[in-house]
């Protein structure tokens, strides 16, 4: 799909398209479809980001907390979104050992009871034995540190689903 298409939709469309480049948080699409003509993914983007960094602190937890838990329950039971489904399995997390599953787990409790929303990670650019150890190495971080952290693997899922539906390289 080149920008020409992309700069020619309607507000359902745009939405149909990208309403889930943010997981579960169409309203960010629903204010970036107010800033057309884009002139390429770059600048596409930058638009989602800047609303997120726009966004007051209450704001940017809640795009968190939007987020689903790695290999949790929905993913055992597939409920999660199409776009998180996919890019969790492609990881391997729905072929985790009971013993992985379960360090995986209480960490992203022990995650969530400190910060207070779920652990994020781009799993597409990393492999299953990463998110265990970036999980222990975050949890000792310092929360606006994390949160920080955190927003930016929110801005890298961003950027992969925005070069799938380009149909571009990352
Ligand atoms: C996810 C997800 O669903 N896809 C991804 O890359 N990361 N979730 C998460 N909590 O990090």
């Amino acid at each position: 799909m080149d920008m020409e298409k992309v700069n020619s939709m309607d507000f359902g469309e745009f939405m149909d398209v990208f309403g889930n480049v943010i997981e579960r948080c169409p309203l960010i699409a629903a204010a970036v479809w107010s800033k057309r003509p884009f002139s390429d993914l770059g600048d596409l983007e930058k638009h989602f980001f800047a609303f997120i960094d726009a966004l007051p602190l209450s704001g940017q937890e809640g795009v968190l907390r939007c987020h689903p838990e790695l290999a949790g329950r929905e993913l055992q039971w597939g409920r999660l979104t199409a776009e998180s489904q996919r890019e969790q399995s492609a990881a391997g997390l729905q072929n985790l050992g009971a013993a992985e599953r379960l360090r995986l787990s209480e960490l992203t409790a022990q995650y969530r009871a400190r910060f207070g929303f779920p652990f994020v990670l781009a799993v597409r650019l990393s492999d299953p034995a990463a998110a265990p150890r970036e999980l222990a190495r975050r949890l000792r971080c310092p929360p606006a540190q994390e949160l920080r952290t955190a927003l930016g693997e929110v801005k890298k899922i961003c950027h992969l689903r925005l070069a799938d539906l380009l149909g571009e390289q990352p």
